[in-house]
């Protein structure tokens, strides 16, 4: 059993809400080691997860309170920060953030680390570290400058400040900014488009954009031939041709 996060499976999508919101979902030890036994232990029949905050905030980083955590920050970010993110990018199956409100610190950057980030347009993300005296961690430094590139990627680091979603949105940096109120039927249908899924291709697609941004040309084109003949031997590219053919929504089997 969970002590700092829920976890619930309905309909193939798993919602995992990290659950302290007395300080705004700050991670702790616990949380950390329990979000990557949470996904890395997925049920086969769970085919997209929704990663998400309870309360008012998505996750205020780092608990400022755990000073074991603080004594040695290197081990720590080895020892869990680094498997919690692995277990995110790594996961089976898609991940998607959903943004409830704010996301600071290595909130933040868990967020970022998901296959895709929905916001309500209440939230702001904050890297919020040098307010501290530290640099951007938890894949920060890596995700930023290819999301939203070095100019905007300085400002936000150096200057901490909070930048609201839909200001994110339009910097490419997440999906989509929502207005609060259809925030949990856009969560809802997206999860769901993804749990339907073509799996593997998604996989995949993830694969392909990892690998872009340090491969040149000639190398992605190889790894794109390669990833699309492991689709194309897949059951669910047959039954997505066979569907379009018939005139019918594909049902797929995510293999
Ligand atoms: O191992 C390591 O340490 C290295 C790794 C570092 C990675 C990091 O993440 S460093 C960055 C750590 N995070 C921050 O610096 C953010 C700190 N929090 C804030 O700046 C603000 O709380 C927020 C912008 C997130 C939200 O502001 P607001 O005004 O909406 O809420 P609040 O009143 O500040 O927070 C509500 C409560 O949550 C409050 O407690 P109280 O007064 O009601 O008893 C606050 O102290 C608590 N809280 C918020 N963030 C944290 C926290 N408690 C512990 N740790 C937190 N990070």
């Amino acid at each position: 059993d969970f002590e700092t996060i829920q976890f619930q499976v309905e309909d193939g999508v798993a919602t995992l809400t990290l659950n302290r919101p007395a300080v705004m979902n700050a991670l702790n030890s616990r949380m950390r080691a329990e979000i990557t036994e949470a996904l890395t232990t997925l049920a086969p029949e769970v085919r997209a997860v929704v990663l998400t905050g309870a309360g008012r905030g998505f996750c205020s980083g780092q608990d400022l309170t755990d000073r074991a955590a603080a004594a040695n920050l290197e081990a720590t970010l080895r020892d869990e920060y680094e498997p919690m993110l692995a277990a995110v990018t790594t996961c089976p199956v898609p991940v998607i953030a959903a943004v409830n409100g704010v996301a600071a610190g290595a909130g933040a950057n868990l967020a970022l680390a998901a296959d895709v980030v929905i916001a309500t347009e209440s939230a702001s993300f904050i890297q919020a570290f040098t307010r501290i005296g530290l640099i951007p961690d938890a894949g920060g430094t890596w995700i930023l400058p290819r999301a939203v590139g070095h100019a905007r990627a300085m400002g936000m680091m150096l200057f901490a400040e909070p930048v609201p979603a839909r200001q994110a949105a339009d910097w490419g940096l997440i999906w989509q900014a929502v207005p609060d109120a259809d925030f949990e039927g856009v969560i809802r249908d997206r999860a769901r488009v993804l749990a339907q899924g073509p799996t593997g291709a998604f996989l995949s697609i993830r694969e392909a954009l990892a690998a872009a941004t340090a491969n040149d040309l000639s190398a992605q084109l190889e790894l794109e031939a390669r990833l699309q003949g492991q689709a194309g031997r897949s059951a669910d590219f047959v039954e997505g041709v066979t569907a379009f053919l018939e005139k019918r929504r594909p049902v797929f089997r995510g293999a």
